[in-house]
């Protein structure tokens, strides 16, 4: 399953996204710096609108998204990776990721502690100078080299502003990684609303994907990660997610290791076809269910079908 760890200064806003990826306050959030002691883990579910719309034509008894493990650790400190802080005891925790999500404070918030602010809390030098003692502490804490995606903090109403995008560009451009700006504390809030009252908010923002979706859909980018879904039969449908260029039998290991050993065929439609057809039966009536072989290069959102022999 896909992990990743969320990393960042203490008080960057770690937890309060954890929390909101989450959809719940797993982790205690608090103006003081090193309020996160212990890591917190929490499996998410991929929001995918093509899994929910499998899910009503199929009618199964059951539906199991993809997810993500989010992992939230301490604060990292200037020296964690020799003991300073708390930070160096998860860098083993850091390690073991996918991919990271680097969290940087460029909210105002002048109860919200910070060390070494400098100027402008939300200036570029200082954005820069927050991500590299992070960086500088990964690098000796000897984490390997793995995709990050900068997360800026900032406040709501800053979300949309010029001065943010231009922020989020420079960061990308100067790292030469993924960047993105997400109000963590906006993003909590959500967990007290429903889902549909949520969007209405965020639409009223202007705001078109939660951060959820949008971190989701920039670490599969990242990972080169494709979805396909199994159906059992009618009786499960299952979203998974795999390297793109996977094969049929990747895709059988995946699910059940029995599977590969004992692969047959692959019954495969893509899903966008499926939905348009209707029906799993209407589909093979009308030849569109392929049949394929255990070098098949998975496409993107296939619907398959494993045949195994016993
Ligand atoms: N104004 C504002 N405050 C925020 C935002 N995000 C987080 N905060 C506040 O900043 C404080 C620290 O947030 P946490 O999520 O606990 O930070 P953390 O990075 O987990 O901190 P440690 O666990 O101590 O390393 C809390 O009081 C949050 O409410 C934001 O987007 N805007
Ligand atoms: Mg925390």
């Amino acid at each position: 399953m896909l992990s990743v760890g969320i990393v960042g200064l203490p008080n960057a806003g770690k937890s309060t996204l954890f929390n909101a990826l989450a959809r719940s306050r797993l982790a205690e959030t608090a103006v003081r710096p090193f309020t996160t002691i212990e890591p917190h883990e929490a499996v998410v579910a991929v929001p995918d609108k093509d899994l929910e719309s499998l899910s009503k034509l199929v009618k199964p008894e059951k539906t199991v998204p993809a997810s993500v493990t989010f992992i939230d650790i301490a604060g990292l400190v200037k020296g964690a990776h020799k003991g300073e802080g708390l930070g160096n005891q998860f860098l083993a925790k850091i390690r073991e990721v996918d991919a990271i999500i680097h969290v940087v404070r460029a909210f105002i918030n002048p109860d919200v502690f910070r060390e070494e602010s400098s100027h402008d809390e939300s200036s570029f030098e200082q954005i820069v100078n927050d991500i590299e003692i992070v960086n500088i502490e990964l690098e000796l804490g000897e984490v390997s080299k793995k995709p990050v995606i900068y997360v800026l903090n900032v406040d709501e109403y800053a979300l949309n502003d010029a001065k943010t995008q231009s922020l989020v560009n420079r960061v990308k451009e100067k790292f030469k990684e993924e960047a993105a700006a997400i109000s963590a504390r906006l993003e909590e809030e959500l967990i007290d609303l429903e889902k549909e009252e949520g969007q209405d908010y965020l639409m009223e923002l202007g705001i078109e994907k939660t951060g959820l979706e949008l971190l989701i859909q920039k670490a599969y980018q990242l990972l080169d990660l494709i979805t396909f879904y199994t159906i059992k039969g009618g009786e499960e449908v299952h979203a998974w997610s795999i390297k793109r260029g996977a094969s049929a039998l990747d895709a059988a290991e995946k699910v059940h290791t029995d599977f590969a050993k004992n692969f047959i065929k692959a019954e495969v439609v893509g899903i966008t076809e499926l939905l348009e057809i209707g029906s799993w039966k209407q589909a093979k009536d009308k030849g569109k269910v392929r049949l394929e072989g255990k070098d098949y290069t998975l496409q993107n959102k296939d619907v398959i079908e494993f045949k195994v022999g016993v």
